[in-house]
This record gives C-alpha cells, structure tokens and sequence, in this order.
C-alpha cells in the first residue's frame, strides 16, 4: 500500500501575503511530493513495513530494517512532517481558546510567551528542521525543535503545532530571515486545528 502525496486543503495562494502562492507550489508540490515518492521506492520491498502507521513506525524506528531505516527516518519523517503541517495553516486564522490558551498560559506566562519561546527554538534551530510545541509524558505543553525530518514522536513527544525551518519553507520570500518567516507563520496558524491536536494529544497521554 503505498503511500500517498495529500492534497493541499487551500488553493497554493490562499495565505497570500504571508506565503507566497510559488513557494506554497513548490514545497508541496516538489519537496513534499518527493519525501513520498522516495518513502515508496524505499518501502517497496518492504510490504509489511508499507501497511503500518507511518507515525508510529517512526516513533519505533528500531523496528525499521537498518538497510531502509535512513530512508524512512527522512523521507517518512518528511511525508509525516508535511502532511500534519499544511492543515495547521489557514486563510481564515483563529486563536488559542479554551483549555489550550489556560495551558499555554499556565506554562510560559501567556501566549505571547508561548510565541517568544517558539520563535527562539525556530531561530536556535542550525540549519535545517522544524520547531514544535508538543505535548509531553506528562501532558504537558512543551517548545523544542527537531534536526532535519526527525519527529517529536521519536523523543516520546506528541506534535500539536510546528513550524517547518528547512530554508525551501521560506527562501523566495525572506530569503536568509527566518524569523520574517515565523512572524508570516504566526498570521496563518489554525488555532482551532492545534486545539484539535492538543485535546487528541492529552488523550493519549
Ligand atoms: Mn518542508
């Protein structure tokens, strides 16, 4: 069962201004589109593997053969990565509310402080990679960052918002300003999406 390149849920310029309709093209259409042809061509010869959980099988990558295990660490960790980015963004963005805002709140001070700390893991973060807030064992809201396409559930953590730093997210439009970038982000997050993945999150824990 191979895996499959999910559409956009917008068209490539509904978060004009904030990203642009070309870069939008060219990272779903390009970048994403090739972590999963690539997830395929790896997993081809590994059926068993092919019909799991993408999620879970990389938050268990030493169950992975070593000879794919790479390959499904950053072509898997790509597809996983951009397929629960894209809905977290919206041409009619919303707020934090209810239980999420009171938890933000609770543990960084406010959500302005919530932003600061997650713009800080975004900037901290050298090179390529992504920034997360995250629910941890505890259930607990936590900020940090990923390297290249590795997951929060490989560190037992459990994605609620993230931000894509891999320079193709924001070259054309920013070029080497990435904090440019994660103040456009901030313009077009789905708060209810993120309030959705909290409430599943805490679930889990
Ligand atoms: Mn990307």
């Amino acid at each position: 069962m191979a895996h499959v390149l999910p559409p956009l849920p917008y068209a490539f310029d509904a978060l004009e201004p904030h990203i642009d309709a070309l870069t939008m093209e060219i990272h779903h259409g390009r970048h994403h589109a090739a972590y999963v042809s690539n997830l395929n061509a790896a997993l081809e010869a590994h059926p068993a593997l092919a019909g799991r959980d993408l999620g879970d099988l990389l938050a268990h990558l030493d169950d992975v053969p070593p000879a794919v295990r790479a390959a499904v660490r950053n072509h898997g960790g790509g597809h996983w990565n951009h397929a629960f980015f894209w809905p977290l963004l919206t041409p009619r963005p919303t707020l934090p509310r209810d239980d999420l805002a009171r938890a933000l709140e609770k543990s960084f001070g406010s959500v302005d402080a919530f932003w600061q700390q997650f713009t800080a893991a975004a900037l901290g973060r050298f090179g390529s990679g992504w920034a997360w807030l995250s629910v941890d064992r505890q259930g607990e809201p936590v900020v940090h960052s990923t390297g290249n396409q590795d997951v929060p559930m490989a560190d037992g953590l459990v994605p609620v918002l993230g931000i894509d730093v891999w320079e193709h997210a924001y070259y054309l439009k920013h070029q080497n300003r990435r904090a440019d970038w994660v103040a456009a982000f901030r313009n077009v997050v789905d708060w209810d999406r993120v309030l959705e993945n909290w409430r599943a999150a805490r679930r889990r824990v």
